[in-house]
């Protein structure tokens, strides 16, 4: 049998504010000519599919964090804010299997971009009884709005950029 998780407090009030705002039960809002969604998609094992404007976002806790990473041509080193992934994921209120022993350490998180690319996150890498590691779903670099540029997946030590995946259209939980 699938359960939820945990309804926390946070997630309980996180609900009722998307629900608030009509994004639970909103679907895609197309946007002009931009071929990518203004929003992202929280999908899987989930018992609530969301679908994030960047506002809805910017409505969760922010976190901000340094971080350094190696990329192809250069060393980057940039402020990021944003909710954490962990957040994100609470709002939709995760499924685990509870017959299942620590199901939720082989669950996985894939996260996509526009262009396809696609990284995952173990649960065990952002859970609180775990590594407990900051990964954000950032809104803004170095105090900026990231806005068209889209939401960036921010996984903090890691030492080469290939999980910073920008412009992120979809957050999906399962097990691989
Ligand atoms: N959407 C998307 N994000 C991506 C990539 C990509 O191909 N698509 N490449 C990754 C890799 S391999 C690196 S090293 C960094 C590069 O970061 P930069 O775009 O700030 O140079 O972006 C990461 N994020
Ligand atoms: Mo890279």
């Amino acid at each position: 049998m699938r359960v939820a998780r945990r309804l926390t407090v946070t997630s309980i009030a996180t609900l009722a504010l998307l629900a608030g705002t009509g994004v639970v039960t909103s679907q895609a809002f197309a946007h002009g000519s931009r071929t990518r969604p203004d929003h992202i998609v929280v999908r899987g094992d989930v018992e609530q599919r969301l679908h994030l404007t960047a506002d809805d976002l910017g409505k969760l806790q922010q976190h901000t964090v340094d971080v350094t990473f190696e990329t192809s041509t250069s060393s980057e080193r940039h402020t990021f804010t944003g909710p954490l992934l962990l957040d994100v994921l609470d709002a939709a209120v995760p499924e685990f299997d509870t017959s299942v022993k620590n199901d939720k350490l082989r669950h996985v998180v894939d996260v996509t971009g526009s262009d396809g690319y696609e990284v995952a996150v173990a649960w065990g890498e952002v859970d609180p009884f775990f590594e407990n590691k900051q990964v954000l779903v950032a809104l803004a670099q170095d105090g900026v709005a990231l806005g068209d540029a889209g939401p960036r997946l921010v996984v903090q030590g890691d030492g080469h950029g290939g999980r910073y995946v920008s412009d992120v259209t979809t957050i999906r939980l399962s097990v691989p």
